[in-house]
């Protein structure tokens, strides 16, 4: 997994703002607003306890204290552990956590101790921007890009079809590409092939790649929906198609699971 670094994270409130306007420009509700309305939750005064992890590559300096800020920023009461790991997870406990938020390198999860719900950040994140990307007021059809069907990316492209959109998808693996588009009855789109020129309105891009959306396959005021990291697009070419992009490191995806197990 792609990991994040502190300076991804920073300025995470301000990340937030930015986020929340473009999604209401783009969707004409907040962050908030999609997640209530998608997961049909809305918090009450849910205690979240944060876990520092140690193991792997370790602590990301600053990553708890972004998700306390996140939390804050959507309504959560939350704490973060003085003790990591397992002393943490006994702390939070002890202090009252309804709900555990934690990761390693390989899952970041939320936990309602309450409920028993349970959510991982790759799907939730997946399915919070696919979902995003769906509700373009201006789109010109219903057709949608999907770029990288990987733990995040799958389940997004996933939800997409799901919700009757027709899609169009491209991974650079080909055996991901073509198991992926006939498991979920996708229409192959081989972004490398320059003559593969249709554009799109949406596009939901999750890979840990810049610039993987060439100019020729991009409209006017286009959305791009991508949690991938770093950004898929140029700013040259943000600027010239007037794109809405949606893209926030930490935040969305966040949010979506802790809506998720409420
Ligand atoms: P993954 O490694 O499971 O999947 C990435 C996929 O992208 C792979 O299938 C790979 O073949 C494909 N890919 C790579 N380069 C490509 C290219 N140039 N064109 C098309 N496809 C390409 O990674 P995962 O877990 O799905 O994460 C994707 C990105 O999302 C990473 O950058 C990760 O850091 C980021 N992420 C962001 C979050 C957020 O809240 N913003 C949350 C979780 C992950
Ligand atoms: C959750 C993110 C989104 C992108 N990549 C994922 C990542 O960076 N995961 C690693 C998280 C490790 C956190 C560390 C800590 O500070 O507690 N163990
Ligand atoms: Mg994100």
């Amino acid at each position: 997994m792609a990991l994040l670094t502190p300076e991804d994270l920073e300025n995470i409130n301000s990340q937030l703002q930015e986020a929340d306007f473009s999604v209401r420009k783009v969707t004409g509700l907040d962050i908030k607003g999609i997640c209530k309305d998608f997961y049909g939750t809305t918090p009450g005064c849910e205690k979240v306890g944060i876990v520092p992890v140690t193991s792997g590559n370790g602590i990301i300096g600053t990553f708890s204290e972004s998700l306390h800020a996140i939390a804050g920023y959507f309504g959560f009461d939350s704490f973060v552990t003085d003790m990591p790991d397992v002393s943490g997870y006994y702390e939070a406990v002890r202090n009252g956590a309804e709900i555990i938020l934690m990761a390693d390198d390989n899952t970041f999860l939320a936990h309602n101790l309450k409920n028993g719900k349970i959510a991982n950040n790759q799907p939730c994140t997946g399915i919070i921007y696919a979902e995003i990307a769906s509700r373009y007021l201006k789109a010109d059809s219903r057709d949608v890009l999907a770029v990288g069907f990987g733990k995040v990316g799958f389940p997004g492209a996933a939800h997409l079809v799901h919700k009757g959109f027709r899609v169009y998808g491209y991974d650079a693996d080909k055996d991901l590409l073509e198991k992926t588009t006939s498991r979920l009855g996708i229409t192959p789109f081989d972004l490398s092939n320059p003559d593969n020129s249709k554009k799109f309105s949406i596009i939901f891009e999750a890979t840990p790649c810049a610039d993987t959306i060439p100019e020729s396959i991009i409209s006017e005021n286009c959305v791009i929906s991508t949690p991938g990291i770093p950004c898929a697009i140029s700013e040259e070419l943000q600027k010239k198609y007037r794109v809405e992009l949606i893209m926030e490191p930490l935040g969305i995806g966040t949010a979506s699971m802790l809506y998720s197990v409420l």
